[in-house]
């Protein structure tokens, strides 16, 4: 739970801001989107101007969320385009679901350089302390539930829109309910979201149930080549350049298929790795163990999670195979 003092501090900040700029993590996920739509819709209900700000492109399943095209960083706009234009005038950034400069990008080199005030809503264990206020609470299941929190905290109108945005986030940051993270706590906010007008089987159509064919071969590419190690616990899989080249799948769609090898029994805990255009390796690790996947990350320069974490490793994909099968080696073997 967040000290209601620090939410005191939170309301300062926004009071006196005018323009505020709200962004969230490289590569956003369901709950970096929910809480960026979220707290940008409550702003506007407040009367702030507020101009959101993407690092990287949204993946077509979240697009719902998203009544306006947002703009992205080094796709729609540049750096110096960010004290110009719609960007002009900001006095108050907001951090959502992240706080660590690495998964910010460019705009992390941005950040450190001026000085604005800066709110950070997350619940990453991993922190740069970027914020001038900080609303962090590393045993929320989700940032989208802090965002919730923080409403609820100041008894601001909760539109079905906002509901919807972060019923998504916890729902998505929770595997749909699955994780352990998913306490009593998540389901009894995830029931005022949805009496505020949040559709579970609705959403739960549009995020799991309209998978692209490219993305249905883009799983079978990668369970093909899915090897067990260390009596079975550990999980590791890859995916080529060509595999996306090949079944025309997008980047995005990775999302959450490394989940699929933990409904074998044996599986403790996995790891996808994936080739980027650039050679580099993304490895994404999962645990459903008590194995702490964080540790492995940050030894490579990455960080998340104790269940989920990830980093970027050095190519070519069997060297980097082979580093992680001898990382889970002291934690499994
Ligand atoms: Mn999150």
């Amino acid at each position: 739970m967040i000290d209601e003092a620090l939410f005191g501090q939170a309301n300062a900040l926004i009071h006196t801001a005018n323009k505020i700029l709200v962004t969230t993590h490289v590569k956003p996920d369901g709950d970096a989107i929910g809480s960026l739509v979220g707290i940008c819709n409550v702003l506007t209900q407040l009367g702030k101007q507020v101009v959101p700000l993407l690092l990287s492109p949204v993946p077509q399943w979240y697009q719902f969320l998203l009544d306006d095209a947002v703009p992205v960083l080094k796709h729609d706009l540049e750096c110096s385009d960010l004290r110009q234009g719609a960007y002009a005038d900001v006095d108050l950034i907001i951090l959502v679901d992240v706080n660590s400069l690495p998964q910010l990008s460019h705009f992390g080199e941005l950040l450190v350089k001026h000085e604005m005030p800066v709110l950070v809503i997350d619940h990453h264990a991993t922190a740069d302390h970027l914020g001038t206020v900080e609303l962090v609470d590393p045993d929320a299941a989700a940032t989208g539930l802090l965002v919730a929190e923080y409403i609820r905290y100041n008894r601001w109108p909760l539109s079905a829109k906002t509901a919807e945005a972060l019923f998504v986030a916890a729902a998505t940051d929770t595997g749909w309910f699955q994780f352990s993270s998913a306490n009593s706590r998540v389901y009894r906010d995830c029931a005022d979201l949805i009496d505020a007008g949040a559709n579970p089987n609705e959403i739960y159509e549009k995020l799991f149930q309209d998978f692209s064919f490219a993305k249905f071969k883009l799983t079978l590419a990668m369970l093909d080549t899915l090897e067990l190690f260390y009596h079975d616990q550990f999980a590791i899989q890859h995916l080529s350049h060509q595999d996306f080249e090949r079944t025309g799948a997008a980047y995005e769609e990775t999302e959450n298929l490394i989940n699929e090898c933990h409904r074998i029994g044996s599986v403790k805990a996995s790891a996808l790795l994936v080739e980027l255009p650039d050679g580099r390796i993304r490895g994404s690790l999962r645990s459903k163990s008590d194995l702490d996947v964080s540790l492995i990350a940050r030894k490579f320069g990455g960080g998340g999670h104790k269940k989920a974490a990830g980093t970027f490793l050095d190519g070519p994909m069997e060297k980097a195979r082979k580093t992680m099968i001898e990382e889970f080696k002291a934690f499994l073997a």
